[in-house]
């Protein structure tokens, strides 16, 4: 610790994070995410902020990331806790030191630059969050916030907002006004004493209902329920009941290090073992812990650029052993083996049966769909003693003489100029 670095202590009666959880019963789809975690400092490293409602205690990245190894989770969602205030200098710590395994929603000032958000958005922040809950923040006014979510908004983020059931009713036009999504936390606090069928949670699937734009994060048992651990019976239904109506707009997170709890500290485990009951079959456990997650903060920005694929980590890994068979043609032995019999000399290699039948109908842009490179596949090419003009003609289903008509003429977005009186 540096000689002027502050030491902060932890606010009276601070409960801590559950030192020991039990490993949980319910074993997660793979690949499922943690959506809705904080790291705290360490403070001093990353200080808290002057502006925060309370001093916990630190929960730094190690913990973190120690815990979601210990639960069965892939990947984190860490949402800036407000006790950073807009510093989301530990946030983006957390994420830079994940490995690609945490994705961040920040909380943002006014005055943030361009240059600011696009490291932001380099570090791994997808989202931001608007908080309304008057205990944890001062309450930013709406046209501020209006300003930040157009900003957010071409970088493809979305705004997580957290509020309490009693005042969704002042906020819906504010929230059905913005231009992204918007993920809500912890089913805007319903009171779950009342019924699920009641007016105020009956206030909230309706919100949902009307704007298709809108998430939420069925989270927060151990703040919602009364009944308490481990069963948290009285918040089941109304998680249950978001899960089964909106299953493709949901999602799940431990809330770990659990702020501001004062009936108890939760055992992580225990909550983990709650999914089942909210999301009781396997494919609303999948949509709740991977598919929603990996949509919301995995998504690849250039998956959908017309006719390219582009050959990124993930593809590289996938087609690791077609790029290396093809390397092995590079070989003369190695060729007249493949030429002689395709089949045998493909099966030497621990390629998917796809990517094998891909060779063998020569289909190059199946192969490159399944992770290969036109730089290692022209190896295929060349031993059939075809150029590269053959190949793009044939995926891109042209004859050889189109194809290279068409290059010659400037390429298919060239347009001709039109001839003096035409
Ligand atoms: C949560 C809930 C709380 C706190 C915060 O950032 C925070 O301080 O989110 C709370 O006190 O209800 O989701 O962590």
């Amino acid at each position: 610790m540096s000689g002027n670095a502050t030491r902060f202590t932890a606010d009276a009666g601070w409960l801590s994070h559950h030192a020991n959880p039990h490993k949980p019963r319910f074993q997660l789809p793979p690949g499922a995410v943690d959506s809705h975690c904080h790291v705290f400092g360490p403070g001093d490293v990353f200080p808290y902020a002057n502006e925060r409602k309370y001093t916990p205690t630190d929960a730094p990245k190690e913990k973190l990331f120690a815990l979601r190894d210990f639960l069965g989770f892939k990947r984190n969602v860490i949402v800036q806790g407000t006790c950073h205030g807009a510093d989301n200098r530990a946030l983006v710590d957390a994420l830079r030191s994940s490995g690609g395994r945490a994705r961040g929603v920040a909380t943002l000032s006014r005055d943030v630059t361009d240059a600011e958000l696009a490291e932001l958005d380099e570090a791994g922040v997808r989202g931001v969050r608007f908080n309304f809950v008057k205990r944890l923040v001062d309450v930013t006014p709406p046209e501020v916030l209006q300003e930040t979510a157009r900003r957010i908004a071409p970088l493809g983020w979305h705004v997580v907002v957290y509020f309490e059931a009693a005042d969704l009713p002042v906020l819906e036009p504010f929230l059905g006004s913005l231009p992204t999504r918007v993920i809500v936390d912890h089913m805007g606090r319903p009171d779950v004493r009342q019924p699920v069928d009641g007016p105020e949670f009956g206030r909230f699937v309706n919100f949902m209902r009307a704007h298709p734009n809108v998430w939420s994060k069925v989270s927060g048992a151990e703040r919602l329920s009364a009944e308490g651990p481990p069963g948290y019976g009285d918040f089941i239904p109304f998680a249950r009941r978001i899960v089964e109506t909106f299953p493709d707009r949901v999602l799940w997170g431990t809330d770990w290090p659990h702020p501001n709890m004062k009936s108890h500290m939760p055992d992580d485990g225990d909550l983990v073992d709650l999914l089942p009951r909210i999301a009781p079959t396997a494919d609303l456990q999948r949509q709740l812990l991977v598919d929603n997650p990996m949509r919301l903060y995995w998504a690849k920005p250039y998956a959908d650029i017309p006719g390219t694929t582009v050959f990124d980590a993930e593809q590289s890994r996938k087609g690791y052993h077609l790029n290396m068979f093809c390397m092995s043609l590079m070989k003369g032995a190695n060729r007249e083996r493949f030429k002689s019999d395709e089949r045998s000399y493909l099966n030497e290699w621990p390629m998917s049966e796809e990517q094998k039948q891909s060779v063998i109908d020569r289909d190059f842009n199946r192969m490159i769909a399944l992770g290969g490179n036109i730089y290692f596949l022209a190896k295929i090419f060349a031993t059939d003693g075809k150029s590269f003009q053959w190949a793009a003609a044939r995926m891109t289903g042209m004859s050889q003489e189109d194809y290279a008509r068409m290059m010659l003429e400037g390429g298919r977005a060239y347009v001709p100029a039109k001839k003096e009186g035409a």
